[in-house]
């Protein structure tokens, strides 16, 4: 049977969003322009890939989707925060995402820098409210701290800060998109596993799916940036030449980035094979393949 990925995550979009709204300050409350601020970019569309991940982990290791609903917008709560703030002036400094002008460029960079800030810890809040097991709830937020904190996601943007007009190698490339992206997407599967209360074998299996899977939709990410159409993307391209920026593509050409994109997701794929139901695990695979294929 095939599976209608863009279906799935309307789907799951409509679910996270519901939630999401139940669970961010309501907008009216003071100071309001924080909460718009916040909210404005949190509902501004995006693929909600993180929580679908998450989510979709859980249910192929058989726990409950109501039970790993927190995780899944804290995720998201984190992922936004994370493009405010590299959109700012400060950073990659663009007025357009997600087909829509920037949060700086409506809110004005203090409120931006403040939704972001709010996010981020409205987030672990978030994640450990609920009826979910104490010990539960304290390793989801020590996976999600590690993956967008200090030693992740933030170690990952300071490093591609740090490579901007500089020839880098590939190691730090690799550095770079393993910890700017790869981090946040590898906790997202690993925290629904984590809810469904799966096996340590099978955790490690799903880490090396993911980790692939994050490199992959990275490397696919930087083509996109060279050869997307920006409609489609609700995104500038070219930022990253017109940045100077190493990328996949500027390392090692177009095809051979391409040809990257397609080992990784084989071996995603093959990751999640050796798990058993293996029906149970259609919906990742499927995932993997669309994510390598998408245009937005
Ligand atoms: C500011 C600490 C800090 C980190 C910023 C996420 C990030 C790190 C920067 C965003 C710029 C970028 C291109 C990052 C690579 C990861 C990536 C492809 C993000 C976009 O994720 P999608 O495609 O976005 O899931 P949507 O809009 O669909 O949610």
């Amino acid at each position: 049977m095939s599976i209608d990925v863009e279906q799935l995550l309307q789907t799951i979009s409509k679910q996270i969003e519901q939630a999401m709204d139940l669970y961010l300050p309501k907008e009216g409350t003071h100071p309001s322009i924080l909460y718009e601020a916040m909210r404005y970019s949190v509902f501004a569309g995006g693929k909600r890939l993180r929580p679908a991940l998450l989510l979709l982990t859980t249910k192929a290791c058989r726990g409950s989707q109501s039970d790993a609903l927190r995780a899944a917008c804290g995720l998201e709560f984190i992922h936004t925060y994370s493009l405010i703030h590299d959109d700012l002036p400060a950073m990659d400094n663009d007025d357009f995402r997600r087909g829509r002008p920037t949060n700086h460029i409506v809110f004005g960079e203090a409120n931006a820098i403040l939704a972001g800030d709010a996010l981020l810890t409205h987030a672990f809040s978030v994640i450990a409210s609920g009826d979910l097991a104490a010990e539960k709830k304290v390793r989801l937020i020590q996976e999600v701290a590690q993956a967008s904190g200090a030693l992740g996601m933030v170690a990952g943007q300071a490093a591609d800060l740090l490579a901007e007009n500089s020839v880098i190698d590939v190691d730090q490339l690799a550095f770079i998109h393993q910890h700017k992206t790869g981090d946040l997407l590898r906790a997202s599967v690993r925290m629904g596993a984590i809810v469904a209360g799966a096996t340590e074998d099978t955790l490690d299996v799903l880490t090396k799916y993911a980790e692939a899977l994050g490199l992959a939709f990275q490397i696919h990410d930087d083509i996109l940036d060279v050869v997307g159409d920006p409609v489609a993307l609700g995104k500038q391209t070219g930022m990253d030449e017109s940045l100077q920026k190493a990328t996949w593509p500027s390392v090692f050409g177009l095809e051979a980035s391409r040809q990257q994109v397609s080992k990784l997701t084989d071996f995603a794929l093959s990751c999640l094979a050796s798990l058993e139901p293996s029906e149970a695990f259609a919906e990742l695979r499927a995932l993997a393949t669309w994510l390598v294929n998408r245009n937005h």
